[in-house]
C-alpha cells in the first residue's frame, strides 16, 4: 500500500470505510434486499411516489425510483454519520482548510453568501471582498453592455470572447447556453479553451477586432493553453489594430496571479481578481463568470448567487431526510458500493442545459476520481463514478438502448422544468410526456408474461422484455432560471461533496492532471528543437514523436 506524506491532519477516518459497522450494515441489507423490484416496491406501498420526494429552492426530487427500502435510507444516513458528514459540512462553511493536500479551504458558499454574513479566513471577513468584487463586475458589465466601454478605434463592444481552460471554461460555457434566453442578444459571447489552434481561428473567423473584447480567464495565470491563446489573441488584434495600446481596451483578465497578469502586459486596472480558496470546478459564481454577468447582466447574475444560497443554506440546515444534497450523494454512494453502478447518466429534458453534463463531468470526476484516502492510504472501495450524458430526446434515440436493456446498470438524474421558455405548440408536453416516460419504462420494465400476452411470437418474447428495476433521479423545477441555475449547481456541488466525505477523500484537489502536463511540456521542447533530441520515453512513444517529427509541415 502507497502512504503519501502530508503535515495534514490526519484522516477523521480512523477506521477503514469498509471495516465500518454501518457500511457492513448496508452490504448486508443489500445482499437481503438486492432481488427487490420496484415494481414490487410500488406496490406494497402505493404512497411511495409521494413520499419519497424532498423540495429545496425550486427544485423537487423525486427519488422513489431509486432502488432503497425505507431501511436503505435509515442505513445510508447511519454511514454519513458515522463518516462525520455534518461536522465535515460545518467545516466546509466555516472555512477550515478542508482541501488538506493543498491545505487550502474549499468556500465557494462565500462567492454567494449575502453582504451581511460573516465568514473568516485567517480573521479576515472574505464576504466583504467578495461583494467588493461583485460591485466592480457589475459597474464593469454595465459600462460594456452600455456601450459606454468602448474599443481602441471608439467602436462599441459586440463580441466577448472567454479565453479560459477546466474551471475558467466548463462553466462559462455551460451558463452561456443555459441563460442564452436572459442574454444580450445583440451581443455575441463565444469560449476558447483548446491549445488546438483551431479552436481559436474558428472562435474569431467573422469578427472585427475592434469590436472585440477578450475575457482572459486564468485562476493560476499560467495555464498552457490559456496563455498561447491569449497570446493568439492578443496577435490577432494588434495585427488589426496596430497599436499596444489597445490591449488596454480589449483585454482583460481574471486571475488570482496580479503578477502574471501584468507580465502578460494587462493592465493592472483591468484584472478581476479572486482567491485561492475557490476552486476552478467551483468558480463559475466567481468574477470566472465575468462572461455571464456580461451577458445576462448583473441583476441576473446576483438572481443566479441568490439561488446557489438558497440551496447552500438548505444544505447547511436541512435534516439528511429533507436535505437534498445529503440524499442525492448517498443515493450515488448506494448505486456506486453497494449495486455496482459504474457511472451516472446526467438527462436534462431542456436543450439550454445541453452543456450541463460536460459541467458535471468535471465537477463530479475531477472532484472524485480519487484512489487515495485522506491518509494517503489506497482505497478499497470504489469512488467517483463517471458522469456523461446528452439532452433529451436526443439520447432516447442513441444510447438509451443501452440502459434500458444492456447489462450495465446505470443511474439516471432526469431533470426537466414545467414550463418552457419557448413555448410552441404542444411541444413541451411531448417533452415531458418522454421523461416521464422514460423512468417509468425504467423502473418498471415490461415482463414477459405482458409481451406474450401481447401475442408477440415466442422466438422474439426476450428480445422485446425489458426487465426494469434501473434506478433513477427525477428533478423537476417550474422554469429555467437564474435563480433555479445556481440552485441546480449547487445541488449537485453539495452533492459531490457529501460522496467525497463518505468515501473519505479530497474533492477539492486535482493532482492527477499534473503528470500528463509535465510530459506535455518535455515531448514539445523535444518537438520544438531543430536537431534530433535523444528520446528517452517507452518505445511507442519515441516511434510516435518520431514519426510525427517526419510528417508534420510547419505553417
Ligand atoms: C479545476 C481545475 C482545473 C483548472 C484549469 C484552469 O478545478 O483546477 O480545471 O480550472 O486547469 O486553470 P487556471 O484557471 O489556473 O488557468
Amino acid at each position: 500500500m502507497s502512504r503519501l506524506t502530508l503535515t495534514t491532519r490526519a484522516s477523521a477516518h480512523a477506521q477503514g470505510l469498509t471495516d465500518r459497522p454501518a457500511w457492513k450494515a448496508l452490504e448486508a441489507h443489500c445482499a437481503t434486499t438486492h432481488d427487490l423490484h420496484l415494481r414490487q416496491m410500488f406496490a406494497e406501498d402505493t404512497l411511495r411516489g409521494e413520499r419519497l420526494h424532498a423540495e429545496a429552492a425550486g427544485l423537487y426530487l423525486d427519488y422513489s425510483k431509486q432502488r432503497v427500502t425505507d431501511e436503505t435510507l435509515r442505513l445510508l444516513r447511519e454511514l454519513a454519520d458515522a463518516c462525520g458528514l455534518n461536522e465535515r459540512i460545518a467545516a466546509m462553511f466555516r472555512g477550515d482548510r478542508i482541501n488538506t493536500t493543498e491545505q487550502r479551504a474549499a468556500l465557494h458558499v462565500a462567492l454567494r453568501a449575502p453582504m451581511d454574513e460573516h465568514i473568516l479566513i485567517d480573521d479576515k471577513n472574505v464576504v466583504s471582498d467578495v461583494h467588493a468584487v461583485l460591485d466592480r463586475m457589475a459597474a464593469f458589465c454595465e459600462r460594456v453592455r452600455s456601450g459606454a466601454w468602448t474599443g481602441h478605434s471608439g467602436k462599441r463592444i459586440r463580441n466577448v470572447i472567454n479565453i479560459g481552460i477546466g474551471g475558467s471554461d466548463l462553466g462559462p460555457v455551460m451558463a452561456d447556453e443555459a441563460m442564452r434566453h436572459y442574454s444580450r442578444r445583440d451581443m455575441t459571447f463565444r469560449f476558447v479553451s483548446n491549445v488546438d489552434s483551431t479552436d481559436f481561428v474558428e472562435a474569431v473567423h467573422d469578427l472585427k477586432p475592434d469590436e472585440t473584447l477578450f475575457v482572459i480567464c486564468s485562476k493560476t495565470f499560467t495555464t498552457q493553453e490559456t496563455l498561447t491563446n491569449a497570446q493568439s489573441a492578443r496577435a490577432w488584434c494588434l495585427h488589426t489594430l496596430g497599436d499596444e495600446r489597445a490591449v488596454a481596451k480589449h483585454f482583460v483578465a481574471v486571475s488570482t496571479n496580479a503578477a502574471e497578469v501584468i507580465k502578460f502586459g494587462i493592465d493592472a486596472d483591468n484584472m478581476f481578481g479572486f482567491w485561492d480558496w475557490v476552486g476552478g470546478r467551483y468558480s463559475m459564481d466567481s468574477v470566472i463568470g465575468l462572461s455571464t454577468m456580461l451577458a445576462i447582466g448583473p441583476e441576473n447574475f446576483r438572481a443566479m448567487l441568490a439561488g446557489f444560497h438558497a440551496m447552500d443554506e438548505h444544505f447547511r440546515t436541512a435534516s439528511p431526510e429533507q436535505n437534498l444534497p445529503v440524499l442525492m450523494g448517498l443515493l450515488a454512494i448506494w448505486n456506486a458500493n453497494f449495486l455496482g453502478a459504474a457511472t451516472v447518466a446526467v438527462l436534462p429534458y431542456d436543450q439550454y442545459l445541453k452543456r450541463f453534463p460536460a459541467y458535471l463531468q468535471q465537477l463530479a470526476m475531477e472532484s472524485n476520481g480519487k484512489h487515495v484516502s485522506l491518509n494517503g492510504m489506497r482505497v478499497d472501495y470504489e469512488t467517483g463514478p463517471i458522469y456523461w450524458g446528452e439532452p433529451g430526446t436526443n439520447g432516447q434515440h442513441s444510447f438509451y438502448q443501452l440502459i434500458h436493456q444492456g447489462t450495465h446498470l446505470i443511474p439516471c438524474d432526469f431533470i426537466g422544468f414545467c414550463e418552457t421558455l419557448n413555448p410552441l405548440g404542444g411541444q413541451h408536453d411531448l417533452l415531458m410526456a418522454n421523461l416521464f416516460a422514460q423512468s417509468e419504462a425504467l423502473a418498471f420494465g415490461k415482463t414477459a408474461a405482458e409481451v406474450k400476452a401481447e401475442g408477440m411470437p415466442t422466438a422474439l418474447v426476450s428480445h422485446r422484455t425489458f426487465e426494469g428495476n434501473r434506478p433513477s433521479n427525477t428533478l423537476l423545477a417550474e422554469r429555467l432560471t437564474p435563480h433555479t441555475l445556481g440552485a441546480l449547481v449547487a445541488l449537485y456541488e453539495h452533492s459531490v461533496f457529501v460522496q467525497g466525505v463518505i468515501w473519505d477523500i479530497d474533492s477539492f484537489d486535482q493532482w492527477g492532471v499534473e503528470l500528463g502536463k509535465a510530459l506535455a511540456t518535455r515531448i514539445a521542447g523535444e518537438i520544438a528543437d531543430s536537431g534530433d533530441p535523444e528520446l528517452r520515453h517507452d518505445g511507442s512513444t519515441n516511434t510516435l514523436i518520431r514519426r510525427y517529427r517526419r510528417l508534420r509541415h510547419h505553417a
